[in-house]
């Protein structure tokens, strides 16, 4: 009998992925998933790993400025450890029926998005430190939870992807507390840094969850596990102690201890910022772009080269396959 004489219902087959969500398993790409689903997936993976590579940027740029070679390499290892993770990323998106061509070209033509967080400049070397610790800092705690999204690729990619940023936010941290012991001038230039990079590290979490159109859904499937204002306040409660370690101030007066909420209370962003900032006009997002669609163009002879190569090996095998078939018959005859 076959599938195609009897097809299951559609009823049944919703009835059935709305069940698996509703035991926190996972959903796997062979598995039926509503349009919908599948959509917001290949949305929020394709921003992520869009994220990733276009995160490289900002700190890259200061790779051949960095202090030390002993800074340099643990800068260099960071940046690849962003390109790898972007590398998960599109291959988990791939499992929806997209490939990484697609996405890359709906990332330069400016019709997907990437972490409104990386349209902003690094400008002294303690960036390097100030992003390691609050926007690797931030993405861990929108992250962590994403482990046990409802689909399957997606969560174990975001657990290699965690171990590593931890480690990225240890080094932002140390980087940090080194120039803190340091001189006056080391100081001032943490301080400053923090203050330009808080307000945006908060805008990483998306709006308040009263002007965010896609949390109710997207927690409904487990995609999201929290609101982006649960991981807002989550990140300043981890981080406000950290900074008092550090001896940096935070750039919010209304950041305060609330008892009674066992949290802190704190100030919103400017909201209107992030929306022009996701929108595009962020002081780096034509920039951030245009590096992406050059290098997108200038290494398109490397993918090329890579796929001939590939054709070829595997062609290679099949022959070598066939001539050992061959030999393998000659012997037996023999
Ligand atoms: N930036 O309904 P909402 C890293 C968009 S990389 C830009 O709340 P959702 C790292 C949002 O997409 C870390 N856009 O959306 C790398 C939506 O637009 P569309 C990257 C934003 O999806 C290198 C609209 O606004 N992390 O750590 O429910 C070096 C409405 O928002 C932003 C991830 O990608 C924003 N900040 O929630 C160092 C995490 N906020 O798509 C570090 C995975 C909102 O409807 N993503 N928008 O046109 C998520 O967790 C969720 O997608 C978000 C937004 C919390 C970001």
């Amino acid at each position: 009998m076959s599938v195609a004489a009897n097809p299951v219902p559609e009823s049944l087959l919703e009835e059935r992925f709305e069940a698996t969500i509703a035991r926190k398993d996972r959903i796997e790409p062979r598995d039926w998933m509503p349009e919908a689903y599948r959509r917001t997936l290949v949305r929020q993976v394709a921003q992520h790993a869009h994220s990733e590579i276009i995160g490289m940027q900002p700190e890259g740029a200061w790779i051949g400025r960095a202090p030390s070679l002993r800074r340099k390499a643990i800068l260099l290892a960071k940046v690849q450890d962003e390109a790898g993770h972007g590398l998960y990323l599109y291959s988990a998106a791939e499992t929806l029926g997209v490939s990484r061509d697609e996405l890359t070209e709906l990332l330069i033509s400016g019709r997907q998005k990437y972490s409104s967080i990386f349209n902003y400049p690094t400008l002294s070397y303690a960036d390097v430190g100030t992003i390691g610790w609050l926007v690797d800092g931030a993405a861990i705690c929108n992250q962590v939870p994403l482990c046990r999204t409802s689909f399957g690729p997606y969560g174990r990619a975001m657990i290699r992807i965690c171990k590593e940023e931890s480690f990225h936010q240890r080094q932002g941290y140390e980087l940090l507390l080194t120039m803190m012991r340091g001189t006056a001038e080391q100081r001032a230039m943490v301080q400053e840094s923090v203050d330009r990079f808080w307000w945006p590290s908060l805008m990483m979490f998306g709006p308040p969850d009263d002007a965010s159109p896609n949390t109710a859904r997207s927690m409904a499937w487990g995609v999201k596990t929290h609101t982006n204002d649960e991981l807002r306040q989550r990140f300043v409660d981890m981080t406000v102690p950290q900074a008092d370690a550090l001896g940096v101030t935070l750039p919010d007066p209304d950041l305060a201890w609330n008892e009674e909420r066992g949290s802190y209370d704190f100030g919103q962003p400017d909201w209107d910022e992030l929306w022009a900032v996701v929108a595009g006009d962020g002081p780096c997002n034509a920039q951030r772009v245009a590096h992406r669609t050059r290098a997108w163009s200038e290494g398109a002879w490397v993918r090329e080269a890579a796929l001939a190569y590939a054709a070829r090996e595997s062609a290679g095998h099949e022959a070598d396959h066939g001539a050992d078939h061959g030999a393998d018959h000659g012997e037996d005859a023999a």
